[in-house]
């Protein structure tokens, strides 16, 4: 029988990563693009699936081995299917996969989202196996401390089974989440145990909800079932789980822009004939009023400790800023806004964006940030209550402006007034800091010459 060498495909920046999971072994039956084995570099982890299917003779690699493209990670007998894909006599040659793609985009991180899915899903599903690489999912590991460590399929094992990684505590090393853990914490749920504590907020009883209903919905009219988007499979766990684990509060306030929205007119007309000057948006502004707020609010631009019992300030001002695609909702980061100035913060939201839409968004794009915003001004509203991005501590969400009288102390002006709504951790702050946080938020973008100080 035909005995196959699998090797590292082109894995993208994946050099010289550790194998923190080995998921086969000699005797296992394996498909084609089956995963094989998880690396991880410093960044991010990803399985890596079989070229071929067959049977596994021998394992060349063990928990622990640095690996690259190229690496021989096991001996397959292939037997017939093999025989077909490589009809040459030579064993080995599995077959060289194109380089993959662009990174896989955009995790939806309203969460420093675990998983970064792929882009498309509208597009005809790939059997084309270098694609199927691209649009594995990458999983971001943050540096927060706060994220569960635990491989892509321990992470989609534990969301089949609706397990909060979070509250699992890790038996593997450097405390990573095991498949066994997760088990072990299903079983203790089920028994009626207490919760293994890992995470600040994961200590106390279960929520104990009822289940979630079951309807026969054709019962009662005709349905249609639309499968949801991969961002919004995987951003959907991260809202729910920032929803229920963060106690949010969400201040509104109104910020008069009127001379600012005037000034935003005033350069982009004076620039309209530039083709290299990038349109000014409100949001711009409003990510260099926020830098500035955060600056004089340390606590805003901060996480909670992975034990709870302290806070991380950050002394950078990475932007995180909601856009809403097709495909579900992402978060791009301006990094180092605070360095920025305005037009290169509008050129950047507007690529980010624009990167979004097409699902080209790396990771590294999406990684990093210590506050967001989101703008829904170019659509309507008046206030919402954005979910904070966890670990951030809080979030601006921004509605439409809209011409109002204000009343100056002598007569009703018109003056155009901006909706500000934002959501912030109790844990950190309280109810007091966050109304001092909005209102100077709201002196800055009525005379913005404040931001500059
Ligand atoms: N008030 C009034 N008008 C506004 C405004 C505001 N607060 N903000 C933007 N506008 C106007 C803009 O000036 C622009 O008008 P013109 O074309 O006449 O100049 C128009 O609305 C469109 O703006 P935009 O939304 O395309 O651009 P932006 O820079 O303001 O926002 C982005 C970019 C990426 C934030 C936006 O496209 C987007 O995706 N918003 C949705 C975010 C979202 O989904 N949030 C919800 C998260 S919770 O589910």
């Amino acid at each position: 029988m035909a005995k196959i060498e699998i090797k590292v495909p082109d894995i993208g920046d994946f050099k010289d990563v550790e194998v923190i999971e080995v998921l086969v072994k000699p005797g296992d039956k394996v498909e084609k693009e089956q995963s094989l084995v998880t690396v991880e570099s410093d960044k991010a982890s990803m399985e890596i699936p079989s070229s071929h299917a067959g049977t596994v003779a021998e394992m060349r690699v063990n928990l622990g081995d640095k690996v690259s493209e190229g690496a021989v990670m096991l001996l397959l007998d292939a037997g017939e299917v093999a025989a077909e894909a490589a009809p040459s006599a030579t064993p080995s040659a599995a077959p060289t996969p194109a380089p993959a793609p662009a990174p896989a985009p955009a995790p939806a991180s309203a969460e420093r989202a675990e998983a970064v899915p792929a882009p498309a899903p509208s597009a005809p599903k790939s059997t084309d196996f270098a694609t199927e690489m691209a649009e594995r999912p990458v999983v971001a590991v943050e540096d927060s401390g706060v994220k569960p460590h635990a491989s892509p399929s321990v992470r989609k094992f534990a969301r089949e089974l609706g397990v909060d990684l979070a509250l699992v505590r890790g038996s593997g090393p450097k405390g990573r989440i095991t498949a066994d853990d997760v088990r072990g914490f299903v079983k203790g749920v089920m028994a009626g145990g207490a919760r293994p504590a890992a995470a600040p907020a994961a200590a106390g009883a279960g929520l104990g909800v009822l289940p979630w209903p079951q309807v026969d919905f054709a019962k009662f009219g005709p349905i249609e079932r639309v499968e949801m988007s991969r961002i919004k499979k995987l951003s959907g766990p991260n809202l729910h789980r920032n929803w229920v684990m963060i106690p949010h509060v969400t201040n509104h306030e109104d910020a008069d822009i009127t001379e600012l929205e005037a000034f935003r007119v005033l350069l982009n007309s004076e620039n309209a004939r530039n083709k290299d000057a990038p349109k000014l948006t409100m949001l711009a502004f409003l990510i260099k009023a926020a830098v500035a707020a955060l600056k004089k609010f340390p606590d805003f631009n901060s996480s909670i400790d992975a034990d709870g019992t302290a806070i991380i300030r950050k002394n950078y001002w990475h932007i995180g800023f909601a856009a809403d695609t097709p495909n579900g909702l992402v978060v791009p980061v301006i990094k180092d806004a605070d360095k920025k100035g305005i037009f290169d913060i509008a050129a950047e939201t507007s690529t980010l964006a624009a990167k979004a839409r097409e699902g080209k968004l790396s990771p590294a794009d999406m990684q990093g940030g210590t506050f967001s915003i989101s703008s829904l001004g170019g659509i309507g509203g008046t206030y919402f209550t954005p979910i904070i991005n966890a670990p951030e501590v809080a979030i601006l969400g921004v509605c439409r402006s809209t011409t109002r009288p204000v009343w100056d102390g002598k007569a009703f002006a018109p003056r155009l007034m901006l909706p500000l709504s934002l959501s912030w951790d109790h844990r950190v702050v309280d109810g007091a800091s966050a109304a001092r946080f909005n209102a100077y938020l709201a002196s800055l973008l009525a005379d913005f010459r404040r931001a500059m100080l």
